[in-house]
């Protein structure tokens, strides 16, 4: 079966990776506006870099859960491809292969100047310079509001060809993201809600499961599982 999942920060909550909009989330620690778009990357660089250097040393502390790792064994019995929200690296550590990461990644970095995208050497600030150009433009290789998510071609293909549209640990709060479940409904997938509760776009799906991501994905993995014929 062809199964496209998208994940959000749920389902890095329990490996302790802070969600954005949940009562403690990052977005109650600090404005959206000033960390997570190109205008308060302008007036503050900074700021931005320091909290994007710190929200990377805390995914490099973090583990990947029971619920990244019952993904990356769904892939052995079902054709899976992962859309994650999520810019840290933890579906990789678990062992997941075909990955997009349609934020981008907290341990890339891009040159505002030249473009230039690699894996970061570490902390970034206002002077690192570009190993490419030399400018002193460096930025996470993330995509903030007001940017376009990487690989949407390839997502909407994927949608429009898969079988199933899963989507576990994400609001709902955000586009394009945020319509794939109605995308793929008018494609003729079958659509699955797995959160801690239902999120903003929780209409939009089939069929829905509630629980901690850590137990209701891995009890899911389960039963997907053992339906592939032998
Ligand atoms: C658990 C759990 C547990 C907790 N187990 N579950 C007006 C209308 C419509 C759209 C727009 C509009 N004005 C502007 C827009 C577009 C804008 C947008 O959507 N804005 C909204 C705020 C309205 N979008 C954009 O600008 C995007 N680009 C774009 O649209 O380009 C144009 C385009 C046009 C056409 C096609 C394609 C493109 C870019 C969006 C970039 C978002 N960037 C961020 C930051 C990335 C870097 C970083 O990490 O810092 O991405 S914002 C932040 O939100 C991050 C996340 O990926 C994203 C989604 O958050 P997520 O993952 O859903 O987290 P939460 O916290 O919201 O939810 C957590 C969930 O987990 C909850 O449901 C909990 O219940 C659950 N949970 N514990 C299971 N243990």
């Amino acid at each position: 079966m062809k199964i496209v999942i998208l994940t959000g920060a749920g389902i890095s909550a329990e490996s302790g990776l802070g969600t954005f909009r949940d009562v403690d989330g990052l977005w109650t620690q600090y404005d959206l506006e000033d960390v997570a778009t190109p205008e308060g990357f302008a007036r503050n660089p900074a700021l931005v870099l320091d909290f994007y250097n710190k929200r990377r040393a805390n995914c490099l502390g973090a583990e990947p859960n029971a619920a990244h790792f019952a993904l990356a064994e769904l892939e052995a019995a079902h054709e899976v491809l992962i859309v994650t929200q999520n810019v840290d690296d933890l579906h990789e550590r678990a062992g997941s292969q075909n990955l997009i990461h349609m934020h981008g990644e907290l341990l890339g970095q891009l040159c505002a100047a030249c473009g230039d995208r690699r894996p970061c050497a570490g902390d970034l600030t206002v002077e690192s310079a570009c190993p490419a150009c030399g400018a002193a433009a460096l930025r996470p290789d993330v995509v903030w509001f007001g940017e376009m998510p990487y690989q949407m071609d390839r997502i909407w293909d994927a949608l429009r060809d898969t079988d199933l549209f899963v989507s576990i640990g994400t609001s709902g709060e955000v586009y394009p993201a945020a319509a794939f479940a109605q995308d793929a409904r008018r494609f003729g997938a079958e659509t699955l809600e797995l959160n801690l509760e239902p999120s903003t776009g929780a209409r939009d799906f089939i069929d829905a499961r509630y629980g901690p991501a850590t137990e209701i994905v891995p009890a899911w993995v389960a039963e997907m599982t053992a339906r592939t014929p032998t």
